[in-house]
């Protein structure tokens, strides 16, 4: 992994800058914005710093390296345009930003806000902690032998001891015994014998950054899957997720949305749907089959997007695994995107084996619900790394359409470093 940090006077200048130095899979990890104070406001122009990182095992290819340049630059002054043009309009600007943006983006509350300053909090406290007790244990260590150990040792010995404390959090977390050891590895393999304290931390975040990757979410553009189906074990949320997503796609993004539900096990089932679909205005198709699906294809031809709710089962029912796949292959491929949705209340060895099961009828990507419910967040991290599917949404509550987000990896790494107190 190559991490870089690149100093410009705005931050599109910073990030053009690190994508051309570092291709365009760079991640930016931090921005930091340097407004000089007092008197320096007389000499000293604004400025901007940010961090960016590439992994370097992903490599890319000089040739269209600087087409990708061009596109990019050419990317971000648009943007930097519309910013400028939007900023005068103020409030409206934000929301119209948002819709420019092709993915569904869900406000983050106030309540996210504070949770983000408290994981902060927690990292600086944590870094603070780590800090603290390796001056301790260096003073020890020179009390014991003043005599003549060799520096580089003694410094060794201070990364491991920071690495064996970034390693007890994650396991705290619940971070499999295997990621967090693999995790540490890379880092050190890294590091420099004498890395402080700071650049061990920020080096297993960024590691940790880079694993999750960039949420993949619904779009909405052109030619994007239009059927999206949601599967998952009964009880984790399927149906409020959906609700959620659609009140957000139809209310915020003035999207066409339709729903369909082959949960027709439990008359309850269809009726909660059902409620959505009244309070939304949206349609509502009860599907009992594959044909049906394959019928609802050109039924729905003027729909943007079909929210697809299935039915759960324990994940031993292998007759209605079938019934699933079916479902599933009744829409092309290219038309139908599968979200696996996944509580991170259940037990790791259990969600282990649904993921096994679920691999077997389709690909798909992740959404984690009831954050709410716990304060152990390792099995986001076991559970990608597992099975290598792409995160997307995280839930953290009841509330429709209120408590989803885009899975935040940076958040998910600072709190994996943070522990929970
Ligand atoms: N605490 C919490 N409860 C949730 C969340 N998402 C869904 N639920 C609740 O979990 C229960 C099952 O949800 P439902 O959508 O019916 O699950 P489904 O069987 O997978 O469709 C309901 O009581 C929901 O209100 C969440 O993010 N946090
Ligand atoms: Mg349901």
């Amino acid at each position: 992994m190559i991490i870089k940090k690149f100093r410009a006077a705005t931050e599109t200048e910073a990030i053009m800058q690190a994508k051309e130095e570092l291709g365009k899979d760079a991640i930016v990890m931090n921005i930091k914005k340097f407004e000089p104070r007092g008197l320096h406001k007389l000499f000293k122009k604004p400025s901007v710093e940010i961090t960016a990182a590439v992994d370097d095992s992903e490599s890319y290819d000089d040739l269209d390296k600087s087409d990708r340049i061009v596109s990019e630059v050419q990317k971000l002054k648009e943007q930097e345009a519309n910013a400028a043009r939007h900023n005068a309009q103020n409030a409206q600007a934000t929301q119209a930003k948002r819709e420019a943006n092709k993915d569904i983006i869900l406000d983050e509350s106030i309540d996210d806000k504070k949770k983000e300053t408290e994981i902060e909090e927690r990292l600086n406290n944590l870094q603070k902690l780590l800090e603290k007790q390796i001056i301790e244990k260096e003073k020890e260590k020179a009390d014991d032998e003043e005599k003549s150990e060799e520096k580089g040792v003694q410094e060794n010995s201070k990364k491991i001891a920071c690495m064996q404390l970034i390693y007890n959090q994650m396991i705290d977390n619940e971070v499999d015994e295997k990621y967090a050891n693999q995790l540490i590895n890379e880092v050190e393999k890294n590091l420099n014998k004498d890395a402080s304290v700071d650049t061990v931390l920020s080096g297993v975040y960024q590691k940790i950054v880079l694993k999750l990757g960039q949420p993949d979410t619904i779009k909405t553009e052109e030619g994007e899957p239009k059927f999206i189906f949601f599967i998952g074990p009964t009880g984790v949320g399927k149906t409020t997720t959906i609700a959620k997503i659609a009140s957000s796609l139809n209310l915020k993004k003035k999207q066409k949305v339709a729903l369909i539900t082959s949960d027709t096990y439990r008359i309850a089932a269809v009726e909660q749907l059902r409620t959505y679909a009244g309070i939304l205005g949206v349609p509502l198709k009860v599907v009992y089959n594959a044909d049906e699906m394959k019928a609802s294809y050109s039924e729905f031809e003027s729909s943007d997007i079909v929210l697809i709710d299935t039915a759960g089962g324990s994940h031993n029912n292998e007759e209605r695994q079938t019934d699933i796949a079916e479902l599933i292959k009744a829409i092309p491929k290219e038309q139908r995107k599968v979200y696996l949705v996944l509580s991170t209340t259940t037990k790791y060895k259990d969600l282990i084996k649904i993921t096994e099961k679920y691999s077997q009828i389709s690909d798909y990507n992740l959404i984690f619900t009831k954050l709410d419910e716990t304060s152990c967040i390792g099995n986001i991290y076991n559970i990608h790394m597992l099975t290598n599917a792409p995160l997307s949404y995280a839930t953290w509550g009841q509330n429709v359409p209120d408590d989803i987000g885009r899975i935040d990896a940076q958040r998910i790494a600072k709190q994996l470093l943070g522990g929970n107190d």
